[in-house]
Order: C-alpha cells, then structure tokens, then sequence
C-alpha cells in the first residue's frame, strides 16, 4: 500500500471569489496543523455558477452549488470538499459525510445601503424603497415587518450585486455579514440586521468540510478544524430543516445560542407574502443537538408550518 502521505490531498472548490478564499483558509488551516502533507485546491464549476440569470428559487436547491464538487470526491479525483454550510443540503449523498464545521463568522444578514441612503436603518427607510435580494427567506422575513418597501431579485456574485447597488437599480441590499467580511467588502456594511428583523439561514456563516464516508486518513485531517460549537449550533440548525424537508430557499430561518452550557435554538417558517409567520424557540444539551433540531421542527408544525410549506412546495416548483 503506499503511504498517504505521499500523494497530497486534493481539496475541492468551487471557483468563486469567495468560495476560493473560503478554500484556502481550509487550505492554510490543515497546512498549519500537518505540515508533513501536501494541499493542493482542484476548482470546478458548479451548476449555481452557470446559471446567474435565473432567481434562485425557481432554479430548486438540490445540490446546485455542490452536487459537482460530490462526484469528483466518489470518483475519487478529490479527496475533500469547501463549501459555505448554508449552500450544503441537509441529506448528503450515499457515501459522504460531514467532516467538519469550521468556527462560524458572525452569521447574521447585513443592510447594505446605496450612498444617497447613508445614516438610515432598516426601520427608516421610505415606502417603496428598492431591497435587493433573491432569497425567500430574507423576502419573506422582510415583507412581514416592512410591507411598505418594494423587493426585488438580486443574482451575481458580491462584486456583480454591489455595482447594481452602486449603479442606482436598488437603495439597498440584504446579504450575509460572512461573505462580506470574508470577501474584505466590511466597511459596505450599514447595519447588522438583529434577529427581531432577519433570522439568518441554516449554516450560515460556517463552513462544511465534505469527504468520503469510509475516508479515515482523512476523516481525522480534517476533524481538527472542527469547532464543537459551531458544530452542535449548525447540527440542531440542520436536523430542524431536514425535518421540516427543506431544501435552501424556503423562507426558514434560524437563531441559536449556547449559553450556560444549554442550546437554545429559535426557528422560523413563514410564507412568502410575509402574512403568516411561525416561530418558536427549544433547549436542550448541545450534546444533543440534533434532537433539538427535530423537535423544534415538530413543535412549529403543530402550530401551523406544515401548511404553509405545502403551499410552497405545491406554488414553487423548479420550472425547469
Ligand atoms: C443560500 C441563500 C443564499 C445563498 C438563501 C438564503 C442567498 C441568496 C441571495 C442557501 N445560499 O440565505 O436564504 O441573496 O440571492 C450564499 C452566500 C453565502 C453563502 C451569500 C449571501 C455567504 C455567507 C455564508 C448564497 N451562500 O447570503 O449573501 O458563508 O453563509
């Protein structure tokens, strides 16, 4: 058999500005922690990064900015993969577990005003305002405390969305404090939206490690990235939108804490118009994470989530 550590270790990526930087800090990361391995970083392209036209919630979710990065690893042409844990489904495929989560960002959606809004909030901008965004959940969440304001959808990576911004087609934009920091573009940031306005997506702001199931060289490289509490938040986060089935762009969102050694999961459902609106909080031992997740997911179906997720599920269909 030849030694692993002869060969280096091939780390999948996704080719965008920010998934690249989110790859070589995982890259810098094991390197520091194994300096006897080689790294090296394979990209590809996704389907998400080939289709920038179309609102994302008409494209469907499964697997969209990953399901390449997957195969490449069951073909055994990567041996591990980078994604942002928000954009990774909740059901990976049949051989491929979740390696790591990494130390979350601040995982909170961000105000990002146009110049001629400088010093406004949220909570003064004017009746018909133009909020870019192309995420339900953020749509949703919004339309619900802020029906005044007009909404409108948003693609393209940052760069692409803050020359819109820039060029006058929105006042504003609503994008995850993470990438930003991540992508150096913090100083755009008008206002850290709190969880009374926007509960942030499952994942968000962390990063999944993704490598083969019966991989055990690798399984235990990249387990020493892990962060136990982001770990136990995102694991509750994930369990309680499996169990609610789903997938990235349904207006689900999420809120946890860890705090006297108890997790506290908050979790929201809301239709898309922002009429009707489920929400509720659990705690448990973030030993158990998973648990709190499902049973939170059963506890907001019972008061009335299911059926404002048929309506979408039956309403939203891929169109494809
Ligand atoms: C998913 C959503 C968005 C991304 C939907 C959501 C935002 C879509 C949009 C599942 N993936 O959040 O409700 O605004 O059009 C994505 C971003 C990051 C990871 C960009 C962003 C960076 C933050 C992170 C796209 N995926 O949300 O501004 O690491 O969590």
């Amino acid at each position: 058999m030849i030694a692993p550590s002869s060969r280096p270790v091939r780390i999948g990526s996704r080719k965008s500005q920010l998934a690249l930087v989110q790859t070589e800090w995982v890259q810098a990361q094991l390197q520091a922690r194994h300096g006897d391995r080689a790294f090296e970083v394979v990209t590809m392209t996704t389907q998400g990064d080939n289709i920038l036209d179309v609102a994302l919630a008409k494209i469907g979710d499964k697997g969209l900015f990953t399901k390449e990065l997957e195969l490449s690893m069951l073909r055994g042409e990567t041996d591990l993969a980078v994604h942002s844990l928000k954009d990774l489904p909740t059901k990976l495929p049949e051989g491929l577990v979740l390696g790591a989560i990494t130390e979350r960002e601040e995982p909170a959606d961000a105000l990002v005003l146009g110049s001629k809004w400088t010093g406004h909030t949220i909570d003064t901008l004017p009746e018909g305002t133009v909020i870019g965004t192309s995420s339900l959940r953020r749509l949703a969440q919004l339309r619900h405390s802020y029906p005044h304001l007009t909404f409108k959808d948003v693609r393209g990576n940052l760069n692409t969305r803050l020359a819109k911004l820039d060029a006058g087609e929105y006042d504003a934009l609503i994008l995850a404090v993470a990438g930003l920091r991540r992508l150096g573009f913090g100083d755009r940031i008008s206002q850290v939206l709190p969880a009374t306005v926007s509960l942030y997506a499952v994942g968000q702001g962390a990063l999944g490690i993704e490598c083969r199931a019966d991989d055990t060289d690798i399984l235990a490289l990249v387990k020493t990235l892990e962060h136990p509490e982001t770990a136990a938040r995102c694991l509750a986060e994930r369990a309680f939108l499996r169990q609610l089935e789903g997938g990235c762009q349904v207006p689900i969102g999420v809120h946890t804490v860890i705090e006297n050694g108890q997790l506290t999961l908050t979790g929201l459902v809301a239709s898309l118009d922002g009429q009707r609106l489920v929400k509720d909080s659990l705690t448990g031992e973030p030993a158990k994470a998973e648990e709190v997740g499902t049973r939170l997911a059963l506890k907001l179906c019972e008061q009335g989530a299911s059926e404002i997720l048929e309506e979408i599920f039956a309403s939203a269909r891929p169109e494809r």
